[in-house]
């Protein structure tokens, strides 16, 4: 089976163009340019002898005809500012694999590109909903943070569906390519990483509502801060989970609303998500349990109200032994001694994937470990040296 690298890279600046800002991409889920994105690939997926297929919340697949296939692929909407590779990559080398394969006469490979991996309505939204993970009712109430429904968005593409949501059994595996996202495989000059398992999540919207009032009149120790709310928590929790963590633990406020936000008004109510990651279930909840403890005092010793949303989560998952082999097999083949075995501090659709059969995900570098940012950026060796190495794997996984 041979990739054609050029035609691989062609496509992926293809794509890149639609909802280009400068070197990066804006194609938040269901935003014109997300849909333009998924029709263009619609078409790419006819072109490569696939059968689009868009399923109720506008997952796109490439079917490769009717009987069994291997999935590949991951999406392709992005950040509200991403970078051109997080999600494309996967996507763009799926399909050129798929293409090889045909060209080679088999193995069969059908495509993906899963709709709001990036969370604009809640976590890997898309692929959860197709692995079952929650409900279309239950995710059609999710609400992005400027006020857009699940149902609202999914409208906006109502007319592109195919049909019902597709069987997960008519696929064999799942394998994803996908940035690294951070700085390992970079600053040690490596070119590929086989994923060993992608981390848990949690994330929970919290509301603290006090008083507002004026900046100059009210006296500090009347006021009713939300903002100082906000505060005080961010500064415990940092304290209290010295002793919970792990180097590798992370934890996450990276939205929030202060209101009225104006520089004479005391902030009368924050709004903000409180998201925490880890390989270890135990310790997502030992987290989970210092947040909530934490933020209940802190409301309480500035009588400020507050409000707590649905709590989201993902587990941590492990990558198929098999699928993992075939990866490092051809990792060995493509970049001796230039790989490493390693874990995914990022989410990807592959956790909701695992749900339904092997899977398994490889990395190529991302320049300075830089993402979710428009200066994302790989060397277009590393994107080639990945797409060859997925190929082999499939070549030897038939
Ligand atoms: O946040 C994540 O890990 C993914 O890139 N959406
Ligand atoms: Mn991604
Ligand atoms: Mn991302």
């Amino acid at each position: 089976m041979q990739p054609n690298p050029q035609r691989f890279l062609d496509s992926l600046h293809a794509l890149r163009a639609i909802g280009a800002v400068g070197t990066g991409v804006v194609r938040p889920a269901y935003s014109d340019k997300d849909i333009e994105a998924r029709k263009w690939l619609a078409q790419q997926f006819r072109d490569a002898g696939l059968t689009p297929y868009f399923d109720p919340v506008g997952n796109l697949f490439g079917l490769a005809g009717d009987g069994p296939s291997l999935l590949m692929g991951s999406h392709s909407d992005t950040q509200p500012e991403g970078g051109w590779l997080d999600g494309a990559y996967g996507v763009m080398a799926a399909l050129e694999v798929a293409r090889a394969a045909k060209e080679a006469g088999g193995p069969a490979i059908s495509v993906v590109s899963f709709q709001d991996e990036e969370g604009r309505f809640g976590v890997t939204t898309g692929s959860t909903v197709w692995a079952g993970g929650r409900s279309l009712a239950e995710a059609d109430l999710l609400t992005a943070s400027d006020g857009t429904t699940y149902a609202e968005g999914r409208a906006r593409m109502a007319d592109l569906v195919s049909g019902d949501f597709l069987d997960p059994a008519r696929f064999t595996g799942f394998i994803e390519a996908h940035i690294e996202q951070g700085p390992y495989l970079d600053s040690a000059k490596e070119a590929v990483g086989v994923v060993t398992a992608i981390v848990g999540i949690r994330l929970i919207e919290i509301t603290l509502t006090g008083q507002s009032n004026h900046a100059g009149t009210t006296p500090m120790h009347l006021r009713r801060d939300a903002f100082q709310g906000l505060a005080d928590f961010n500064q415990q929790l940092n304290d209290r989970l010295r002793n919970v963590v792990r180097p590798e633990t992370v934890w996450t406020i990276g939205h929030v609303s202060v209101h009225p936000n104006g520089s004479s008004i005391v902030p009368g109510k924050v709004v903000f998500s409180m998201q925490w990651r880890d390989g270890d279930s135990d310790r997502l909840a030992r987290m989970e349990r210092i947040i909530r403890d934490t933020i209940v005092e802190v409301a309480g010793a500035r009588s400020l109200d507050l409000q707590l949303g649905k709590m989201l989560g993902l587990e941590p998952v492990a990558m198929d032994d098999r699928l993992q082999q075939a990866l490092a097999d051809a990792a060995e083949a493509e970049a001796p001694g230039k790989w490493r075995r390693m874990p995914s501090g990022a989410l990807h659709d592959t956790t909701n994937v695992a749900r339904h059969m092997p899977v398994a995900m490889l990395f190529v570098p991302s320049i300075g470990g830089v993402s979710h940012n428009f200066d994302e950026d790989t060397h277009e060796e590393d994107l080639a040296t990945g797409l060859k190495v997925m190929a082999r794997a499939v070549a030897g996984l038939s």
